[in-house]
């Protein structure tokens, strides 16, 4: 069959080939381009729920010469303004459900707004010019959070996408007989280039859910045509939990088709033992743990053939440098504990418009990736991190100053410590201390009531402790590990979402 026959997307909006892939993209930058003869990096920002016009409208703003901002479909309006503000974008499109939202941020940020129905629609083509995808042209901006308070815009260009996905299509062996299976957003990494860039790139299908669910994901595992599957351990975790309360047989089928599988993957997160083990028996799968993120793409993996070591992630991927340094940025022996940095063509190129950050991110041409590792029996196995302000809950990144900023504003708050307290399901529950204005009072229905229109449903805290004075050095300054253990201990006096353990 000719390579753009074969099937490139299965979605809630249809199943596509790469040729009609390619004309849809070509139809987008007809649109979007608008007579002129390219976008010249302008920033183009999307809500688009994981679908093939997502994956359209994505190619279209790069043959345009744009700049694909990628929105969360999760986010509150207040986030998706921070966004397309911060990118200064001059395009921002969505569907009809989200049009009555984002238009008037459009408008407010002076951008154009755009229907994706409409893009796609639109005839038209326009011979794109090969330089849109020139290696050192920017190409994306995925938005995280960091040690700062807002999040950050993480600008990879051409060159740096292609690295990244080339690293893993040697690594794990991605052909066109591939057939994935998405479940994770696409306003990330993990999403946008482990599954969607590494399907697409070797020729192979991509089928998407428009969001993860637990039994349409097994409905699709069962199915025994799903060859790669990478997901967070949350969703490990919750796949599991299914699994233990399906009928005899309903296990047997699942199991059976996992089993037909060739690589189970896991990553964004520390996957705990218990669940390593678990999906073993389950699937029959050992899953490959690596270790990546936004600014980096992916860099340790475990190996596709030979040992996968349970708690460790493995070696650097092809064509990219690992090295573990201490405080002074000196390199040190196997065996000691140290901040991982790292060196290669994946590795971005800036974050958007904030030179003094990128500066600081780097360290004699080596990014500071923020994760302390050792090395043991020739892999890397992670430790922790250098800041506590960085929480990791369901493989998403959480700022605990952004999370802070938001919850002192609420009136009954005098102050407030953000932390993460290891949980089973999420990794890491964000969680919140608060001390409180004299006579006032705080629930945490009443908080979620307060932050659901400013922050994303997983930066939402999920535990709130009252407590008279936090814990604080002589400087005044919060402690925040004094914080966590005051909480662990203060378990039962703790306010918590329905469904914690
Ligand atoms: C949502 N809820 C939470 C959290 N998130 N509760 C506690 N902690 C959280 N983190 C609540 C919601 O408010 C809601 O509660 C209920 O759970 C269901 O919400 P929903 O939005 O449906 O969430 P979900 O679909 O259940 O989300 C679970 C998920 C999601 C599918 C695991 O978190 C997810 O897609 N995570 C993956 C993110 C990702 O791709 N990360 C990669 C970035 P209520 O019902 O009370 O309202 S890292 C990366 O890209 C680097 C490069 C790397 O290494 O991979
Ligand atoms: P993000 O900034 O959202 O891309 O998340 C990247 C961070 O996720 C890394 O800096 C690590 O702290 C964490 N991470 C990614 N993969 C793993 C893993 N396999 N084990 C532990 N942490 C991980």
């Amino acid at each position: 069959m000719h390579a753009a026959d074969r099937t490139a997307v299965i979605a809630p909006d249809g199943t596509f080939t790469y040729r009609n892939l390619d004309e849809a993209a070509e139809r987008v930058c007809a649109a979007l381009a608008d007579g002129a003869s390219n976008l010249n990096e302008a920033r183009v920002a999307y809500l688009v729920p994981p679908s093939f016009a997502h994956v359209a409208v994505t190619r279209g703003i790069w043959r345009a010469g744009g700049i694909a901002v990628p929105l969360a479909v999760s986010h509150p309006a207040a986030e998706l303004e921070f966004v397309i503000r911060d990118a200064d974008a001059s395009i921002v499109i969505g569907d009809p459900i989200s049009a009555a939202m984002l238009e008037p941020i459009a408008r407010r940020a002076g951008a154009r707004f755009a229907l994706t129905t409409d893009l796609l629609a639109r005839a038209g083509s326009r011979t794109f010019s090969s330089s849109s995808f020139a290696p050192d042209r920017r190409a994306l901006i995925v938005y995280t959070s960091g040690t700062t308070g807002k999040p950050k815009g993480v600008v990879s260009t051409h060159g740096n996408l292609a690295a990244q996905i080339g690293s893993l299509i040697d690594a794990w062996a991605w052909t066109r007989d591939d057939h994935t299976l998405l479940v994770l957003p696409l306003h990330h990494v993990h999403g946008i280039v482990n599954v969607v860039g590494c399907a697409l790139s070797s020729g192979a299908t991509c089928e998407m859910l428009p969001a993860f669910d637990t039994e349409a994901a097994w409905e699709r595992l069962a199915s025994g045509e799903i060859t790669v599957f990478t997901a967070v351990p949350t969703i490990y975790h919750r796949l599991i939990a299914s699994w233990d309360a399906a009928s005899a047989g309903v296990q047997r089928a699942r199991s059976e088709g996992c089993r037909r599988a060739r690589l189970m993957m896991s990553g964004s997160a520390a996957l705990p033992l218990q669940t390593l083990d678990r999906w073993r028996e389950i699937s029959g799968h050992t899953l490959l743990e690596r270790y990546g993120m936004t600014e980096i793409g992916m860099a340790l993996s475990n190996p596709l053939l030979g040992e996968r070591r349970p708690g460790s992630v493995g070696s650097p991927l092809p064509g990219v440098d690992v090295r573990l340094v201490d405080d002074a940025g000196h390199e040190i022996a196997d065996g000691t504990a140290g901040e991982l940095e790292v060196r290669g063509p994946g590795v971005f190129l800036e974050y958007w418009r904030r030179p003094d950050e990128t500066r600081s991110a780097f360290r004699d041409g080596w990014f500071r990736t923020g994760d302390v590792a050792v090395v043991e029996h020739g892999a890397y196995r992670l430790l922790g991190r250098t800041s506590v302000d960085i929480i990791k809950t369901g493989g998403y990144k959480v700022s605990a100053l952004e999370v802070e900023e938001v919850i002192r504003a609420h009136p009954a708050v005098s102050d407030c410590a953000v932390v993460g307290i290891v949980d089973p399901e999420w990794g890491e529950r964000v969680s919140v201390a608060v001390e409180l204005h004299a006579r006032a009072a705080l629930s945490l229905e009443n908080l979620h009531a307060w932050a659901k229109a400013r922050l994303a449903p997983y930066k939402i805290p999920r535990e709130l402790h009252c407590m008279p004075s936090l814990p604080r050095n002589a400087m005044g300054k919060v402690l925040k590990p004094e914080v966590a253990k005051l909480m662990q201990a203060d378990e039962s006096g703790a306010a918590k979402s329905p469904g914690h353990s």
